[in-house]
């Protein structure tokens, strides 16, 4: 498919290989002009790391995008991540209603939380603003932490088909149009992706590494997006990212210095193959 100019908006932890820093390589890698508009400035992400520093830009956000409406600066496809307030959903919207040339796809990771619990930054309110993006979006990439926080059905650590299309359903009433949802496993040795979309649904079962990593969510939705953006369907693109994140975490999990991400470079001729 052709060369697409992507505008992806999440913040910068300059340690701990999430967010831009491995949505901006992986995206690249994919072959596709990768523009960012950073949340914030992290002195690491802050799962795991304590005394991180923060340097919110929401204030800069409306002005950098003014210079681009300045410039006539229009992108292909947008794909948000992790968003650093209530405030800055709202410039998040307005910029999908202003930056975007018609037919753009919006792709939305509601990056907020795992595990069962919200990340550290965030609290309810910031899942009711969520919402509203999530409806705004063409395509929503969340774990079941997430759709469980969306959808305000309880998490569960085991869970069956049955629960699963429970939080499908409850995503659609909620505006979803269609749903990437990523960690689930109705093995213990398994896990996977269900792709929903025009009322179909379809499963990739992998196996399941046990050791949790960061980031994963991020190397995740960023091979995802840059496997769409070339032209793959929606399933091919959630098993392209899935073989690949898999992957990452195989290549990490034998070094016990390396907690806080996974090491997702060396991988990345491997990915550049699979979107061949
Ligand atoms: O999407 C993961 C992520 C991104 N950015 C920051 C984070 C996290 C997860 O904790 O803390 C700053």
């Amino acid at each position: 498919m052709s060369y697409q100019k992507l505008l992806t908006i999440q913040d910068i932890s300059c340690v701990g290989q999430c967010s831009l820093t491995v949505a901006l390589p992986i995206l690249s890698a994919a072959g596709q002009e990768t523009c960012i508009l950073p949340s914030a400035v992290l002195s690491t992400h802050t799962a795991g790391f304590s005394g991180f520093t923060c340097r919110d830009l929401t204030a800069d956000m409306p002005a950098i995008a003014a210079h681009w409406a300045k410039e006539n600066i229009l992108f292909d496809a947008v794909y948000t991540g992790y968003l650093g307030s209530t405030e800055q959903i709202d410039i998040v919207r307005d910029i999908f209603k202003t930056r975007l040339r018609p037919g753009a796809k919006k792709i939305v990771d509601p990056a907020m939380a795992d595990g069962g619990k919200l990340y550290p930054a965030f609290d309810l309110a910031y899942v009711e603003a969520m919402k509203t993006l999530v409806r705004e979006a063409d395509m929503i990439l969340p774990n079941i932490t997430e759709a469980c926080f969306l959808t305000g059905i309880p998490y569960r650590e085991t869970v069956d088909e049955a629960y699963i299309d429970a939080l499908l359903d409850a995503q659609t009433a909620l505006g979803a149009k269609a749903i990437v949802l990523t960690g689930v496993g109705y093995t213990p040795e398994t896990t996977g992706v269900v792709v929903w979309e025009n009322g179909k649904k379809q499963y990739y079962c992998h196996r399941r590494i046990a050791k949790g990593c960061h980031g994963t969510g991020d190397v995740y939705a960023s091979a995802f997006v840059g496997a769409l953006l070339c032209g793959k369907s929606t399933y091919d693109a959630a098993v392209i990212a899935a073989d690949y994140t898999v992957a990452c975490i195989e290549f990490t999990q034998d070094d016990p210095t390396h907690w806080y991400g996974v090491k997702f470079e060396p991988l990345l001729g491997d990915y550049i193959r699979a979107l061949q």
